[in-house]
């Protein structure tokens, strides 16, 4: 038993004294979301035991179908973050429209919070790692009340970010605005997340490739000509392909391990599958503050001006110079 271990709270609060006029609203904001992992890694790890798999009988604004966890997830999010006195607005992938924390009861707070609550849920039943993924925001204007208007703001705006990953242990992957990213290891024995992975970075090139080679047929000719160029190399040895269709799970080896993650726009869907404001947005920021990049295809994720709530990006994620290498054949094959 560690007598003096680092968890996120502790480090959090050694972080707060670091920051002039700090007031601990941010410390209480995270203690919420901490709440709500623990709680959700406890039913997924349960799910099985207490059959709550399987779908919960409708389906979610962006057309997936809901499964009873996404609903158990998204309930617990929206109420410990609503009961924090730090939020005023919220968006989640399984609410049609921005949330917004009721001002009757001056529950209001600064920040806004994007998160997708439980994803890859469909990996649920198959034990393949899912995840949580959140970023957090200020609203613009102290002085004025929230409007949903609010939530317009690109990823650069982001006062931290991070994912928890339900796998084989649980973890909180925190990327906090010029401070690093941090891993705390989810210790059921004492509840807590724990600092196992300060500062951690992702190196400069890797040597794997992810992404869903299914969709090949309906890539641009400059995304083709890239993952070929990985498979039959000019010179040295091809890349390793890996994907495990859980985006959390993918990014955290591509954070790990190197190399790149991709979900591009094709024939069948022209802005990509995944959401901007609460899965590439996060992801890129985490990737970005470990020392990555996270593209669009010609241009940072985070620096694209949200117009809609559910829109979607196409991205490309993960060691700087694997980034910069598929734009370059995108630049070249596909402008
Ligand atoms: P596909 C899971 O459904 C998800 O939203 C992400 O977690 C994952 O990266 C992606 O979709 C997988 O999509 O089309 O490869 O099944």
């Amino acid at each position: 038993m560690d007598t003096n271990c680092m968890t996120v709270s502790r480090f959090i609060i050694e972080r707060q004294r670091e920051v002039p006029g700090a007031t601990g609203e941010f410390t209480i904001l995270l203690s919420s979301l901490l709440t709500s992992f623990k709680s959700i890694s406890s039913a997924v790890n349960r799910a099985g035991i207490h059959q709550i798999y399987g779908l919960a009988g409708d389906t979610n604004i962006t057309g997936d179908d809901q499964k009873k966890l996404d609903v158990l997830s998204n309930e617990t999010m929206i109420n410990m973050l609503g009961a924090s006195y730090t939020v005023c607005g919220m968006v989640s992938e399984e609410n049609k429209n921005v949330i917004r924390v009721p001002p009757a009861n001056e529950k209001q707070g600064k920040y806004i919070v994007c998160f997708d609550p439980l994803d890859g849920s469909s990996n649920i039943e198959c034990l393949a790692s899912i995840g949580s993924i959140f970023g957090i925001l200020k609203k613009p204007d102290p002085s004025k009340d929230f409007k949903e208007a609010d939530v317009f703001q690109p990823g650069d705006n982001f006062v931290a970010a991070g994912y928890t990953l339900y796998g084989s242990a649980t973890m909180l992957v925190l990327a906090l605005k010029d401070a690093g990213v941090h891993g705390f290891m989810y210790d059921p024995t004492i509840g807590e997340f724990v600092l196992t992975d300060p500062d951690m970075k992702i190196q400069p090139k890797g040597k794997i490739y992810s992404t869903n080679e299914g969709n090949y047929k309906y890539l641009s000719t400059g995304v083709q000509k890239y993952i070929d160029s990985k498979k039959f190399p000019e010179t040295g040895e091809p890349y390793a392909a890996r994907y495990i269709g859980s985006m959390v799970a993918d990014l955290h080896r591509t954070i790990k391990y190197g190399g790149i993650f991709m979900y591009p726009k094709n024939t069948k869907a022209p802005n990509g599958k995944l959401r901007l404001l609460y899965e590439c947005n996060p992801m890129a920021f985490v990737a970005e503050q470990a020392g990555g990049a996270a593209s669009e295809g010609s241009g940072r994720i985070l620096a694209i001006k949200p117009k809609s709530i559910h829109e979607r990006a196409p991205i490309f994620i993960g060691s700087k110079e694997d980034v910069a290498e598929i734009e370059d054949f995108i630049k070249k094959f596909d402008s």
